[in-house]
């Protein structure tokens, strides 16, 4: 394996380099209220706070309070403290799904923008602590839109635009939403997406939800709902732009963002404002190496928390210019998210391994006819990134330019948790390296005793971090249950991981239900669920399998009900179904319809097995001979070739 060094230009001028790195990392771990008191001046605090960090991992006292008696505003913080010095420059740069198509939002539009709508969702009913779900596609009233709830103290959920009615419908019902923003039709490789009538499905099973705003985006034929359904235009029109910033504590919730465990269904994580805002400005500004007048890209959808922290949250706290990209990576054609650089001359690209090894396949030619002379640093998020994508993001993107910071991280912790710093730490293509200030990972064995130097395990969190969220929404319990009693004491991240011989940290992926398909978090429970609602679908049992392009992808095994029969129509039909129950991120890869499953004689599935034969590694397959019915394996090898 190669290792890159450190440059010694990154090294000479970066913010941090390895020996600030080694000084601020340890000050964090042994005097944290020190730390995060410094680091929590980088915002603008109505109410000073006094106490720093009150947080316990225990069952006892269990609790999770940072900067508790602070105040602030975090749509200020994002805005209105900028306007004194960078009024005129532009906070979102937004390009839209065709080329040409363009807006500048500068921080001065972003405040009367954001102050409007603000108005409007107070002249509609919304109070400090309701909840908003918000559903639109990549324009910039998603921002507006999450930073006017901000403003106000209600608290966002945004619900990612290629979800289905269905699971919009499970998420506003589970906060009780009172309001949903959306828009007519979004739009994304010159295909549109039905969101409004989207809504409409999914509001025929909501009793919450009295208004909807809908941003007219494309100008198609949608019908509004009387009494109901109002234009976000005519909402706007309606009201002034001046709207004084409510002031929050530290600890009131900022947004839910449902994300998908190991069982049951998503859950609503909650994060607050303070700990939150300090946590993505911080992580943005050092991970990134951030310089005022940087063109930051966050490649991400703002339907998940990478497009929370680093598209709004972290980019515009910091008075950054954040570009907004509407579309797909492959329209018009493969060249389009290089062009994009060049035509905005942008800095930092941030983006995802699955997209990555989409561009990559399609051959060099497209990255090579454009210039990116203007990136100086590049990132990854989302999923392990294979040292293959690595290897080409830099020499092919990057031309052997730009570092590579690989950001390991979860809806759950706020933002980065593990990274190479560019100026601090040589790359090892894959690994995510060091530890964010103020994280202690440890890695334990299945019984939780904490593993020392190169060793492999599953990763756990010993101390809180600003950042991290503070319950699951309606639910408390589950968040104890969830992350802190595996082991005790712990915050258990649900990733194995690898510690090397310089203490770099690899994210070997999941150890439990949850698999990563082209970077979305999806929990196998969730595909099962929707495949045995199918009326002729008797049991289903879903594995992750390895994918080329999309890191992991899905693999199901149905068993029919007794008097139905296999086909490839039904086939064909249930992978329908299941775009239609969650959304198109959810279609299963393979349907291997199978008489039996391999369960235990006490009916628990054995899902070890069925991942083995999912990857077609079926030498060694361990002990079966617990199995109700051994012979049930030898039927599903036999039949995968014909269904795989
Ligand atoms: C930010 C985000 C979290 C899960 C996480 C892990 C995987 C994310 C990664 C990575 C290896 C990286 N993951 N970044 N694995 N290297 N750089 O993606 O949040 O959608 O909640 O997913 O994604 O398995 O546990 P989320």
């Amino acid at each position: 394996m190669t290792i890159y060094p450190v440059p010694s230009k990154w090294a000479a001028k970066a913010k941090i380099d390895a020996a600030r790195y080694e000084a601020m990392y340890g000050e964090a771990a042994s005097d944290p209220d020190s730390f995060w008191r410094r680091e929590a001046q980088r915002l603008e605090w109505m109410t000073p706070f006094t106490k720093v960090k009150n947080t316990s991992f225990d069952e006892t006292d269990f609790g999770i309070k940072w900067f508790e008696d602070g105040a602030l505003n975090v749509a200020a913080n994002c805005i209105d403290r900028h306007l004194a010095e960078r009024a005129d420059a532009v906070a979102i740069l937004w390009e839209g799904d065709s080329p040409g198509e363009e807006r500048r939002i500068t921080y001065r539009d972003l405040h009367e923008e954001v102050g409007r709508l603000a108005n409007a969702l107070k002249a509609n009913g919304v109070r400090k602590g309701d909840r908003v779900t918000i559903y639109l596609p990549m324009i910039p009233e998603a921002a507006f839109a999450m930073l006017a709830c901000a403003r106000i103290g209600a608290i966002h959920s945004v619900v990612f635009g290629g979800f289905s009615p269905d699971a919009l419908a499970g998420r506003i019902q589970d906060c009780d939403s009172s309001l949903v923003i959306t828009a007519d039709e979004g739009l994304r490789g010159g295909k549109k997406v039905p969101l409004k009538t989207n809504v409409d499905e999914a509001l025929a099973r909501c009793t919450s939800v009295s208004r909807v705003l809908v941003v007219k985006r494309t100008g198609g034929d949608v019908r509004m709902k009387d009494g109901r359904d109002i234009w976000y235009h005519d909402a706007l029109r309606a009201v002034s732009a001046d709207c004084p910033p409510e002031a929050m504590d530290a600890e009131d919730p900022l947004f839910i963002l449902y994300t998908s465990g190991s069982t049951g269904k998503p859950k609503g994580v909650l994060h607050t404002s303070g700990g939150y805002l300090v946590w993505a400005s911080m992580t943005h500004e050092y991970v990134f190496d951030y310089r005022p007048g940087d063109i930051f890209w966050c490649a991400a959808d703002v339907g998940w928390v990478t497009g929370h922290t680093y598209v709004v949250y972290g980019a515009l706290a910091n008075g950054a210019t954040t570009l907004m990209y509407e579309g797909v990576l492959n329209y018009p054609d493969f060249s389009r998210f290089w062009q994009i650089v060049d035509k905005y001359q942008v800095d930092i690209f941030y983006g995802a391994p699955t997209a990555l090894r989409a561009l990559m396949r399609e051959g060099d030619e497209w990255v090579k006819k454009t210039s990116r002379k203007s990136l100086r640093l590049l990132g990854s998020v989302g999923e392990p990134i294979n040292p293959e994508a690595w290897e080409w993001y830099y020499r092919v993107v990057g031309e052997e330019r730009c570092p590579i910071v690989d950001t390991w991280w979860q809806t759950e912790t706020g933002g980065t948790m593990m990274t190479p710093l560019p100026g601090a730490h040589a790359l090892k293509p894959g690994a995510a390296s060091m530890p964010m200030f103020g994280v202690k990972p440890v890695i334990v064995d299945a019984e939780g005793c904490e593993l020392g130097g190169a060793t492999e395990g599953n990763l756990c969190i010993t101390d809180s971090w600003p950042g991290q969220m503070r319950t699951v929404w309606g639910d408390h319990e589950r968040f104890f249950q969830t992350y802190f009693s595996a082991y005790p004491g712990k915050y258990f991240t649900g990733d194995g991981c690898r510690r090397d011989e310089d203490g770099y940290y690899w994210i070997t992926g999941r150890v439990d239900d949850v698999i990563n398909v082209s970077g979305h978090r999806m929990g196998t429970a969730e595909i099962e669920s929707a495949l045995v609602a199918h009326a002729k679908v008797a049991e289903a049992a879903v594995v992750g399998y390895p994918h080329d392009l999309k890191g992991q992808g899905i693999y199901a095994y149905v068993t029919l009900n007794a008097n139905e029969v296999e086909s490839a129509e039904v086939r064909a039909d249930l992978v329908q179904w299941v775009r239609h129950e969650i959304g198109p991120i959810a279609t299963p890869d393979v349907i291997h319809f199978s008489p039996g499953l391999p369960k235990t004689r006490s009916g628990k599935i054995m899902r070890r097995i069925l991942r083995k034969i999912a990857e077609n590694d079926v030498s060694n397959l361990g002990d079966i001979s617990t199995l109700a019915d051994p012979s049930v394996v030898e039927t599903l090898i036999a039949s995968r070739a014909v269904d795989a």
